[in-house]
């Protein structure tokens, strides 16, 4: 009988499509894809590819921006209710109202929005270039959207701008205390401790690095320690350990997103087999949507 990952293999070649996974997907949907990274760079293969159509598994600000990104292409989302909370904590209705009391203000979008919030932003970012996307910014005042902690560190790095912060947060990333560091501490102290800038501030200002999750990898791999605390979604352990031998990685056991959990090899084949759900997007929102996210693709 042949096994779902080679009915997704033979499906994949028959519909000319490209499967891209994000760093907090299951392992076994991660060792599937074609390509597995954090937004910035799924987004940059996502806008190049010359595959008929992507296959996008994690959620759907992720899709809905490789669609943006590339409009041609037949977008498919194997879960379409993978949706980002911190994504919902920030309307574009709420952004034309925080314009109207900031009106000198430039608005920054973390890419954890939906569509139609990037069409209301000048720029977009994610973890791994929040900090040079707001340095680049003529303003001074930065409308900095959603995430709280993400903002409040772009704001310890970037002194000269006025960040005005905003009420969203990763509820995931928002669960990892000091005290959950400081436990995992004791059972490995010479543990090098890497958090990801969507964690609170008083745990980002106990840990020895802040990193996106690409960045993350790249330090663990550069680093001659052995040993790393990781205050992130549980789902990097699976490239931290393949792409880092020798080393081990310890999370916090609640650090779980379901919503990146909710693809699995079935949800793929049937999407593949389905050639949905597809991603659409109004034409009014791709256009003024494209300019923000691609501003975001050119700092790497
Ligand atoms: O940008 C991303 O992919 C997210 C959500 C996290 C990260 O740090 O990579
Ligand atoms: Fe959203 Fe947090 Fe899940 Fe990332 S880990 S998709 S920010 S809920």
């Amino acid at each position: 009988m042949t096994s779902t990952r080679e009915r997704i293999a033979a499906l994949k070649n028959d519909r000319k499509a490209v499967i891209l996974a994000h760093n907090y997907c299951l392992p076994e949907v991660q060792d599937i894809a074609d390509h597995v990274g954090d937004s910035l760079g799924l987004s940059i293969i996502a806008s190049g590819t010359d595959a008929d159509a992507i296959v996008f598994c994690g959620v759907t600000f992720m899709a809905e921006s490789a669609k943006i990104l590339n409009p041609k292409k037949k977008v498919i989302i194997p879960e379409e209710y993978a949706a980002c909370p911190m994504a919902s904590m920030c309307t574009a209705e709420q952004i034309r109202d925080a314009r109207k009391c900031h009106k000198d203000a430039c608005v920054v979008g973390y890419v954890n929005s939906t569509a139609s919030s990037k069409a209301e932003m000048d720029v977009c970012c994610t973890s791994s270039n929040a900090v040079d996307i707001v340095s680049s910014v003529k303003e001074k005042d930065v409308i900095f959207v959603p995430d709280m902690n993400l903002g409040a560190y772009v704001a310890s790095k970037v002194p000269s701008k006025n960040i005005i912060p905003w009420n969203g947060y990763c509820p995931i990333h928002q669960s990892i205390t000091e005290k959950n560091i400081a436990d995992l501490r004791e059972g490995h102290p010479d543990a090098v401790v890497i958090a990801h800038p969507e964690c609170r501030t008083d745990v980002l200002n106990i840990a020895d690095a802040v990193c996106s999750t690409e960045k993350m990898i790249a330090y663990a791999k550069a680093s001659d320690k052995k040993e790393f605390i990781m205050a992130t979604e549980i789902g990097m352990k699976h490239r931290l350990t393949k792409e880092c031998p020798g080393k081990r990685f310890y999370f916090i056991d609640h650090a779980i997103c379901s919503v990146m959990k909710m693809t699995s090899l079935s949800s793929i084949l049937k999407a593949l087999e389905t050639m949905s759900p597809e991603i659409s997007i109004d034409d009014d929102t791709m256009e003024r949507a494209k300019e923000p996210l691609i501003k975001m693709t050119e700092v790497k």
